[in-house]
């Protein structure tokens, strides 16, 4: 069975309605990273963050998967493979379109985490920086997001799955983020092949032994087929 490990990133949800990061009408042009996506942002001014990822996670829930998310499921579903998709993108879209293997490693707009105990539960669609944590019931509850200067989730395993693939494929990320950003290397060095399917060259484009550039929703669902016509 091929193992391939995919990571994506904002550019396989932008057909889907929801805004990438780094384009010249992204998130990063109406808000200063360092105010709404780091830990000295949120001690700052908790109730901009909160009205940061409320509205995010509204415009996701109102979003639907489209044909890229769908065909990475359908890979996933093809017993010839086994996927597993690593995803930057903290909404839900690859879950709804039928993957099952999905690690969130910048965390999920359904998540709340308590700054003070570390519990989690699930978010409500609206926080507010007075909700108290149901476990400690302090008011330190924030979106469990990961933020510029903390640890991605589940690192380990990453690297374990990537040293351990047959195939290295990055779908929709300009590649300026890391650790994310360094997994072509990470791949290379671990003698894994890779791909590069972004709508335009990536930061790390020359590193990618092949790259396809087009929108997420021609070029994925093509690489897919040609993959499950030649088989494993
Ligand atoms: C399409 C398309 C279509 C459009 N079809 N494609 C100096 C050097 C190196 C590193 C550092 C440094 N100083 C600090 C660091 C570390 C820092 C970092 O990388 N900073 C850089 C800015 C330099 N990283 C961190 O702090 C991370 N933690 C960390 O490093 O911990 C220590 C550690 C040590 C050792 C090992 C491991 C860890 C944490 C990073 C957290 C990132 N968080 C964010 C926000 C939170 C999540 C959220 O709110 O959603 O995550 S930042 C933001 O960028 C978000 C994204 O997940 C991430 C990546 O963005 P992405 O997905 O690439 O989006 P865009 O917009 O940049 O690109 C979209 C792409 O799609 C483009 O290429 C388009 O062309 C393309 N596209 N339409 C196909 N239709």
């Amino acid at each position: 069975m091929a193992k391939i490990v995919i990571l994506t990133g904002a550019g396989i949800s932008a057909e889907s309605g929801i805004r990438t990061f780094r384009a010249s009408d992204g998130l990063w042009e109406e808000h200063r990273i360092e105010d709404v996506a780091t830990p000295e942002g949120f001690a700052r001014d908790p109730a901009l963050v909160h009205r940061f990822y409320n509205a995010r996670r509204a415009a996701a829930a109102a979003a639907a998967p489209n044909a890229a998310h769908r065909a990475l499921a359908e890979l996933e579903a093809d017993p010839r493979f086994e996927v597993l998709v690593v995803t930057q993108n903290v909404d839900d879209l690859h879950e709804r379109g039928g993957s099952h293997n999905v690690i969130h490693m910048h965390g999920t707009l359904a998540g709340a985490l308590c700054a003070a105990c570390g519990a989690r539960w699930p978010a409500p669609m609206e926080m507010r920086p007075a909700d108290p944590c149901p476990e400690c019931g302090r008011p330190a509850t924030r979106p469990d997001i990961v933020w510029f200067g903390e640890m991605p989730y589940r690192m380990e395993e990453i690297w374990t799955a990537l040293r351990a693939a047959d195939l290295f494929v990055s779908i929709g990320t300009s590649g300026n983020v890391y650790p994310a950003a360094g997994f072509v290397a990470d791949a290379m060095h671990a003698g894994v092949p890779t791909l590069e399917l972004n709508l335009e060259p990536s930061a790390g484009t020359r590193l990618f032994d092949e790259a396809r550039h087009g929108p997420a929703t021609t070029v994925v669902p093509e690489w897919v087929a040609g993959l499950r016509a030649r088989g494993a």
